[in-house]
């Protein structure tokens, strides 16, 4: 009885770690009445079986839901009428994508995956948490994460909690207009702003983030500034002769309804004479100037010197 009571308690001591194993959802905290691309994260199978379908709900007031496809998966929507009709950028919109599957993939319990959609969110006060239900099923078996924590309750306790994302006040999401009023209900969406950390003393980094148009007129990227160095550019590299090179960049353009990322080995937010090293873990705040949208700021997060690196060396006279 007594051995049984020691093993419990180590397995309670092993259950923080395993916490971490949730479904979960990359980025936490979302704005109201603005895009939010959402990453859903699967740490792992079902005890040990190969995850082939992954399934999620999308709560009411998440619109105009768009699912990312997947190499080696199989993607399906299934669309539905809306509890009510929702105004997204002056279309009055009454249905829509409820449920995203992606099936017939092999994800091997010791790997890692994550799978994409963008949505809109719709007008919700902040604090408000909107829970994803997610389901994996495997060869045997499936694991559902969709338990919702009820008022007062502590959602560490629930063993397969919903992915959920918490409506942020408007100072906090990570972004906001300035020049521009009104710029919260505008179409444009900066998100996953990043930089990787200075390998040393140097004076130049490079910044990477994801610009989103939802509206239906086109827009275009014209200025970049940060309190973070003392010229910053857009760029892009190019490749003449077999040799990449770094191009200033004049504009971005950023079509109606498409989404451009800049990210290593493509266009980049060059950022010359940095008043520090970037240190991992901190960030820095960015400032975009868009022809229509007017300003926007964003913060970005500085992961490790290597992350996400895409294995390209980036030099800058
Ligand atoms: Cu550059």
């Amino acid at each position: 009885m007594k051995a049984y009571a020691f093993m419990a308690a180590a397995l309670c001591a092993a259950i923080p770690t395993l916490a971490n194993a949730h479904a979960s959802l990359e980025t936490g905290k979302a704005g109201a009445n603005a895009i939010y691309k959402a990453v859903l994260r699967v740490p792992h199978g079902c005890d040990g079986a190969a995850t082939r379908t992954v399934r999620i709900a999308i709560p009411e007031g998440v619109i105009a839901v768009k699912p990312m496809p997947k190499a080696g998966w199989q993607l399906t929507t299934v669309k539905g009428d809306y509890a009510k009709t929702y105004d997204y950028y002056g279309t009055p919109t009454s249905s829509g994508v409820k449920k995203v599957v992606w099936s017939g993939g092999n994800l091997p319990d010791e790997f890692y995956d994550e799978f994409v959609f963008r949505g809109h969110i719709t007008d919700f006060p902040a604090g408000h948490v909107l829970a994803f239900p997610a389901v994996q099923e495997c060869d045997a078996g499936r694991v559902a994460w969709v338990e919702v924590p009820a008022a007062g309750q502590d959602p560490h306790s629930l063993a397969h909690p919903a992915p959920i994302v918490t409506i942020a006040a408007a100072a906090e999401s990570g972004h906001h207009g300035h020049a521009h009023a009104g710029h919260a209900q505008g179409p444009i969406e900066v998100g996953h702003a990043w930089a990787r950390a200075s390998a040393g003393p140097v004076k130049t980094g490079a910044a990477y983030l994801t610009v989103t148009n939802a509206g239906s007129h086109a827009d275009r990227l014209l200025a970049v500034s940060s309190s973070a160095a003392r010229r910053v550019e857009l760029h892009t590299n190019l490749t003449e002769d077999g040799v990449m090179k770094m191009r200033p960049l004049e504009a971005l353009d950023v079509p109606a309804g498409e989404s451009v990322t800049l990210a290593p080995g493509g266009h980049h937010i060059m950022m010359m004479g940095l008043a520090k090293p970037l240190v991992e873990g901190e960030s820095f705040p960015l400032t975009l100037t868009f022809e229509h949208a007017g300003t926007v700021e964003v913060d970005v997060s500085i992961g490790a010197a290597g992350a996400m690196d895409a294995g390209k060396e980036h030099k800058h006279n």
